[in-house]
């Protein structure tokens, strides 16, 4: 069975040992962050096989990210090392009103993103491949190689795409939803969030999006009410979260989106493909780093077991 490939920038991640501004943190503790390798590691948590494709530079953040991805299952065969560019990083500070992210990744070797790397044969032969609205913001190369995995339409595959607007990662006056709109439109599966949509394309309603976005089979929208509903061509469904005591929300959407996926490549129906989201969430929700535990089989099972209400 070929791994769903998830492509993008994967970061060291260092995580502050304590709530406020970073010039009063002592200490960081040195982990793995980037939305699409979070993906990959959710897909495996919870038994489908996954690759993470993306750069590392040749220096310890770069090995530490391929150990660590291989370590939690994930397929690391068409990881590319720069021997020029740095691993980039990020920091997590932790405020009143939730986490900011401080990126140190202008210039990284995961940020040189290319079609070079359309030929790597886990990228080739993927059932699915999840790309996200990261990427388009790296760099010119990176936005090429998301445009072309998307327009390369193989017969029996998916694409997925997660908006992931991050406002800082964009110029000054750049107009991300003229980049991210087509891109969006040319994936089968859209997952966003109402805020970022609302920002990024006008509007975060699911049946204005559906209209502004006629391409992809499903887009699923998340709202500020911990609902997510999912718009197919012919159904909707809307399922609430999980009610969790949230420590940390980074890396939440990433499990859900890999929730929402391993429910699609089992055939679940679209409230079981959202249940299974909204389960791989709350594992995330949990805990400062970016991933969670996997669901145990036994919560997914009588999760999906469960009546609609
Ligand atoms: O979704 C979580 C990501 O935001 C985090 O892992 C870092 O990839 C990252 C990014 O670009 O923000």
């Amino acid at each position: 069975q070929s791994p769903v490939a998830c492509v993008g920038e994967t970061m060291a991640a260092l995580l502050p040992d304590r709530p406020g501004p970073l010039e009063h943190v002592e200490a960081f503790r040195h982990s793995v962050g980037g939305a699409e390798a979070n993906v990959a590691r959710g897909l495996v948590a919870l038994g489908v096989p996954a690759a993470w494709v993306g750069r590392v530079g040749a220096d310890g953040f770069g090995r530490r990210i391929v150990a660590e991805l291989t370590a939690s299952g994930v397929d690391t065969s068409g990881v590319v090392t720069d021997p020029r560019r740095p691993t980039g990083l990020y920091f997590k500070e932790a405020g009143p009103g939730g986490s900011v992210l401080h990126y140190y990744r202008d210039g990284s070797a995961g940020s040189a993103l290319s079609p070079d790397l359309l030929d790597v044969p886990v990228l080739r032969d993927a059932p699915l491949v999840h790309l996200s609205g990261i990427t388009p913001a790296l760099s010119q190369g990176a936005h090429e190689l998301v445009a072309a995995l998307l327009a390369r339409r193989v017969p029996g595959r998916l694409t997925s795409f997660d908006l992931n607007y991050r406002p800082a990662l964009w110029p000054p006056g750049a107009d991300a939803g003229a980049t991210l709109r087509p891109l969006l439109d040319a994936a089968d599966i859209v997952l966003l969030g109402a805020d970022e949509a609302e920002t990024v394309l006008g509007t975060g309603d699911p049946a204005k999006l559906r209209a502004l976005l006629p391409g992809p089979d499903v887009i699923v929208v998340k709202d500020d009410k911990h609902r997510a509903t999912a718009v197919a061509r012919t159904a909707t469904a809307t399922e609430t979260a999980l009610r969790v005591e949230v420590v940390e929300p980074v890396g939440a959407g990433d499990a859900f989106a890999a929730g929402f996926l391993a429910g699609t490549l089992r055939g679940l129906d679209l409230r079981g493909r959202l249940r299974l989201g909204h389960l791989a969430a709350a594992g995330a929700l949990v805990v400062p780093g970016d991933h969670g535990p996997p669901p145990p089989p036994d919560r997914i099972a009588a999760l999906l077991a469960a009546s609609p209400d």
